[in-house]
């Protein structure tokens, strides 16, 4: 693949690692917010692309209070197996047939896990170097958080002091989780003010001084300076905000930007390889963004993306700088277009389409540099539900269909993927119309193909805190007759609502047993960082978690 970025510099530079430590006094409140001003033409453009936000997953009227939906029967049984004998199994003849030669090491393998099974919606995690993922779970009014130990496979339930369901959040650099908004009420849909960063070592969240405006569906990206940027959403009356803040951690405080900029709910804002620029999706109004001067770039409309329920991700390693969106309804669509941010004249062009067509569908960063996308359907019934999932090792395609979800399992409104330390994807939560009874608490975790080709490769020594530029030797160990030729790295999952805007890959060639890492903040962000050791054969090690400051 063409390296446009040679940001690899092999200077034997030990920085020496300074540990950030969680900010000091907290600011005061900043108060209430001036009313937003809004522009016309903005709000027509937000109203355009919240319409196309999922009105079905509202299980109540918020006008009357009454339910919008009723349940939907149970999923039809088969009844025969391919003999035709009978069985309760939900696959149909030709699905056994599938399952019956699916190869894990061609296609993966799906387990359904207890640890979680049986709780409200997991509709938020972050997940931290302890080892420890942090869930939001609940719905709205009725919410709670969930330590989840990915060593112990165990659960804690965490005492949470506001309703964080529909929030925004992130891992912040010094191994906090930083949870920004939440839900303030329906009727319409209202957002809060509150800030919280959780501690993964306590275990408990310490509420800091509010945001300026309530935030509902509100996007948060760490940028380069190793600020969070916190965008949109409802604010507490319900109204789209424009208004633009940075949380800086290491001072607790949140500060409003001069410049307002209108973005949809959940919008997919990602750090570019350039300090201090955002680049926006779309896929309505895409464009570079400078969120200090307001300044905006336009570039072309993705061609048949669709604006609820996509999926983003930059493809491969991220100073490649090609970020793909996927899917999206109503109705939904399986076309993808990427787009190279650094380009000289960046613009959006198809993709490879996917499998099938899907809204609500995720896509996971794997370690070994290639892309997996799992759950969405066409609509946002059980009925409509893809148990299609597929692999991109190419920008060029074509998708290969891998694992389908077990059978049964749906994963429609508010599902989520992410990259656990093992090397495993996991894909949770499930709130299609028809309330409560249609809801899915399964755990399921993905095993992807590179699982199942021999003995890992390990690493046996890294140093836990690295710096910008830095070389760092690294000891490996590989299955006999395999090489390690490269680390590579992944971010630390936090993912909500088909989106992980944090999300990015980079590969590192080992050379004389070393690794470098890129001198720029804006191709990795400051923070917690997953290493990987990655054979000859593209299997990868279980991570380890490393420092970069
Ligand atoms: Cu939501």
């Amino acid at each position: 693949m063409h390296r446009k970025t040679a940001v690899l510099m092999f200077v034997p530079l030990w920085l020496a690692a300074v540990a950030m430590s969680p900010g000091a006094a907290a600011a005061p409140s900043s108060g209430d917010a001036a009313p937003s001003a809004v522009h016309h033409h903005d709000q027509q453009l937000i109203a355009q692309q919240n319409r196309e936000l999922d009105p079905q997953a509202l299980d109540t009227d918020p006008e009357t209070g009454q339910p919008r939906f009723t349940p939907l029967p149970a999923l039809p049984h088969h009844g025969h197996d391919r003999t035709g004998a009978a069985t309760a199994s939900d696959m149909t003849t030709s699905e056994m047939a599938a399952a019956a030669v699916a190869d894990p090491a061609q296609v993966g393998s799906w387990t359904n896990e207890a640890p979680l099974t049986g709780d409200q919606n997991m509709v938020h995690v972050v997940c931290s170097p302890t080892g420890k993922c942090l869930f939001v779970v609940g719905k709205a009014k009725k919410y709670s958080s969930y330590v989840y130990n990915t060593t112990t496979k165990t659960k804690t339930l965490v005492k949470t002091p506001d309703d964080l369901f529909c929030g925004g959040h992130v891992l912040l650099p010094d191994g906090r989780a930083l949870v920004v908004g939440g839900t303030l009420g329906q009727g319409p849909w209202r957002g809060t003010k509150t800030v919280y960063v959780f501690n993964f070592v306590t275990e408990t969240y310490q509420k800091l001084p509010d945001m300026a405006v309530g935030r509902w569906y509100p996007s948060v990206v760490t940028m380069s300076d190793g600020r969070q940027l916190i965008t949109a959403g409802y604010d507490v009356n319900g109204a789209n905000t424009n208004v633009v803040e940075v949380f800086d951690p290491k001072t607790n405080s949140i500060s409003r930007l001069t410049p307002t900029k209108s973005l949809p709910l959940y919008p997919r804002t990602f750090q570019t390889s350039k300090p201090g620029e955002i680049f926006y999706a779309g896929p309505s109004a895409p464009g570079f963004w400078n969120p200090a001067t307001g300044a905006f770039k336009a570039v072309n409309k993705p061609v048949g993306a669709k604006g609820t329920g996509f999926g983003s991700c930059f493809f491969g390693d991220v100073r490649d700088q090609n970020l793909m969106i996927m899917g999206g309804g109503w109705p939904a669509t399986a076309s993808t277009n990427v787009i190279d941010l650094d380009s000289a004249a960046p613009a959006y062009r198809t993709g490879p389409a996917m499998t099938a067509a899907k809204g609500y569908v995720s896509c996971v960063n794997l370690p070994d540099g290639t892309v997996f996308e799992a759950n969405g359907g066409s609509d946002n019934t059980i009925s409509a539900a893809s148990s299609t999932t597929a692999l991109l090792t190419s920008l060029t395609g074509p998708w290969q269909a891998m694992s389908p979800l077990p059978s049964g399992e749906h994963r429609l409104y508010h599902s989520l993927l992410f990259l656990q330390d093992d090397g495993r994807v996991v894909s949770v939560t499930s709130n299609p119309t028809g309330g409560a009874t249609a809801q899915s608490k399964s755990f399921l975790v993905y095993s992807p193909p590179y699982l199942s080709k021999g003995t890992r490769p390990a690493i046996t020594s890294a140093p836990t805190e690295v710096g910008y530029g830095g070389t760092y030797a690294i000891g490996t160990s590989a299955a006999a007759g395999r090489a390690v030729p490269r680390i590579t790295v992944t971010t630390a999952p936090s993912a909500t609502h088909s989106t992980d805007l944090n999300q990015r890959y980079l590969s590192l060639p080992l050379a004389g047993g070393a690794i470098t890492f890129p001198t720029s903040p804006a191709i990795m962000p400051p923070g917690w960082y997953r290493i990987w050791a990655v054979d000859d054969a593209n299997v990868p090690s279980v991570a380890k978690w490393v420092h970069l400051s």
